[in-house]
Order: structure tokens, then sequence, then C-alpha cells
């Protein structure tokens, strides 16, 4: 955690809020382009909430788990949570709802800035498969997500640089036309 270096970012319940170094609001339309999801839920009733189902339909989150970040609660925690933060991509894409607490997303942008994501209780959101990324807590360092994935999960985070994945030429690509 570089405190300096981070964009100062802003809170409330459920909503998501982008800012991109040096804090300049960032518009969903933005994050529509980079094929980034998100949507905002009912956290409380997460276990038989109608809305998380059909999402979970429509984009075939098959699989699910919850997992809580704690210091008490995840065993490696300090390990876990630099490897979290380093910059990185996935194969598959990595959606997440926060049900607790608060974090943040950090994405890589068409310039190769960074947009920090302020995720609170209620944030769902999907980073695509091939984008450049990096998560990490805020000073409450409690957050407890669904982890959602398509299929058999496949957590392998590729740090950067990885360019050579056909994965992130077909992000690349994808990111051009939007
Ligand atoms: C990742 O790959 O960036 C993560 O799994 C982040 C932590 S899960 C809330
Ligand atoms: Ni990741």
């Amino acid at each position: 955690y570089e405190p300096e270096q981070q964009p100062q970012p802003l809170s409330g319940i459920g909503r998501i809020f982008l800012q991109c170094d040096p804090n300049k609001p960032v518009s969903l339309e933005e994050l529509k382009q980079l094929g980034v999801l998100h949507w905002k839920l009912d956290a409380d009733i997460y276990e038989s909430d109608p809305v998380l189902q059909k999402i979970r339909e429509e984009w075939h989150y098959t699989y699910n788990d919850i997992i809580s970040i704690h210091k008490d609660t995840l065993p490696n925690y300090e390990e876990k949570l630099k490897m979290f933060f380093e910059e990185h991509l996935h194969l598959d894409d990595e959606i997440r709802y926060i049900l607790d607490g608060r974090a943040y997303f950090d994405i890589r942008d068409k310039e190769d800035k960074w947009i920090r994501i302020s995720m609170n209780k209620g944030a769902m959101i999907t980073l695509p498969a091939g984008i450049y990324h990096r998560f990490t807590m805020d000073e409450t360092n409690y957050t407890k997500a669904m982890r959602l994935f398509k299929g058999e999960p496949v957590w392998k985070a590729y740090n950067r640089p990885a360019d050579d994945f056909e994965v992130r030429e077909k992000y690349l690509n994808s990111t051009k036309s939007a």
C-alpha cells in the first residue's frame, strides 16, 4: 500500500465510486468501455436474492464461495494481500460481490493509468479476462466477498508483464472496438 500514490476514494453504501489519479472522476461509460460490468445489490438478502439469481443465470456464474478477508480469518493474510496487490491478470473473468466491509479494485485504463474502484457492501463487479488489475483493503482491513465463476474456478494470477497471453490480446482488441 502506497498512500501518497493512491487517489483518495469516496464512500457510500452499495455504490461504486471511481477515481483516477490525480482524483479525476471517472464515468461509468469509461468503465463500460473497459469491459467492466457492475451491479448494486442488497447484500443483506444475498442468500435468497432473486436479482443475484438472475444475474448468475444470465452470465452463467455457476460457482460461488465466500472469502472473509481479515487477519484473523484468512490464513496467510499478509502474504495473500501482498499477492492481491501485485498487478496481474487472469485467463477468466474475475467476479466479486462485496457482502460486508469495503475494498478497492484498481484497474488500468486505456492509457495504462490506474482507476480506483471503491467497493462497498452491495457492490458487485466483473473484471474481464485479460485486464490488468490489483486488489487492496482500506483502513478498516475487513471485507467479506462472494467469489463467482463460470464453471470450475481457476484463481491463478499472472503478474505483469503477461502480455503474451491470447486473452490479453483479445481483451485489448475488445476495448478498441468499444
Ligand atoms: C484477485 O485476483 O485480484 C483477487 O482474488 C482479489 C481478492 S478476492 C476479494
Ligand atoms: Ni485478480
